[in-house]
């Protein structure tokens, strides 16, 4: 029997994006199920599937939950194991794989989402140390093809969400990535190159006008 494999998941969430790449990139098919969260809330199924974060993305598989997106791009590394794994086999480098995930996981999200949302000193904060965290990963990809190498990976998977942030990054924050972090915004169009990642980013202008959105709906909270 064929596996069902079943996604809740919303356009704008980066987290959801980097799945739908992960399994783009292993050419698996899945049904996806759009929870829009700004309009009606979580739906029971959600409910069920994650009760303890009540987050998307959710990966449903063969009616078990998988949840959390890096969690989840690992699950699928895992079971669909071919030729070119996300992961590299080598422990230290699937160790300093995970440590950059983890780290763009603990700041790029929140930090962009503070510069874009915030005005005066505190967006001058979140801008100072949105560029350092950029910086730091400038120099951690070097003059590599993907962060772990000439196969795009893991932390590509993690990061290449936030690319199509680029201009929400300029318009908001003022912060014009193409002359700070040149070689991030190159990378970025080279991840861009393959159709799994320029089929799944949202139209950054489409995104841009659903967070002016959020942040008058969260203002007025
Ligand atoms: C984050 C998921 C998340 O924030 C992951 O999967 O990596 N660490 C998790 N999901 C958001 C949508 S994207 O901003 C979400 O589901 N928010 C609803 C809520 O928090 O209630």
């Amino acid at each position: 029997m064929a596996d069902e494999l079943i996604l809740l998941e919303f356009w704008p969430s980066p987290f959801a994006q980097r799945v739908k790449i992960a399994l783009a990139e292993k050419g698996i098919d899945y049904e996806s199920k759009e929870e829009n969260l700004l309009i009606n809330g979580k739906s029971p199924l959600l409910l069920k599937m994650n009760p303890v974060n009540k987050q998307i993305p959710v990966l449903i598989h063969n009616g078990k939950p998988i949840c959390e997106s890096l969690n989840i791009v690992q699950y699928i590394d895992e079971l669909w194991n071919d030729q070119s794994p996300f992961l590299p086999r080598d422990p230290y480098k699937r160790a300093q794989a995970r440590f950059w995930a983890d780290y763009i996981d603990k700041k790029i999200f929140s930090t962009g989402r503070k510069l874009g949302m915030s005005k005066g000193e505190t967006q001058e904060e979140a801008k100072k140390e949105l560029l350092e965290c950029y910086k730091l990963l400038e120099a951690e990809l070097g003059e590599k093809t993907y962060f772990g190498g000439e196969t795009f990976g893991f932390v590509d998977i993690a990061l290449i969400p936030f690319y199509a942030w680029t201009y929400i990054y300029k318009k908001l924050g003022n912060l014009n990535m193409e002359e700070e972090c040149p070689q991030i915004v190159a990378w970025g169009k080279r991840c861009m190159e393959r159709e799994t990642v320029s089929n799944t980013l949202p139209d950054p202008y489409k995104l841009y006008d659903f967070f002016l959105e959020l942040a008058k709906k969260l203002g007025g909270q």
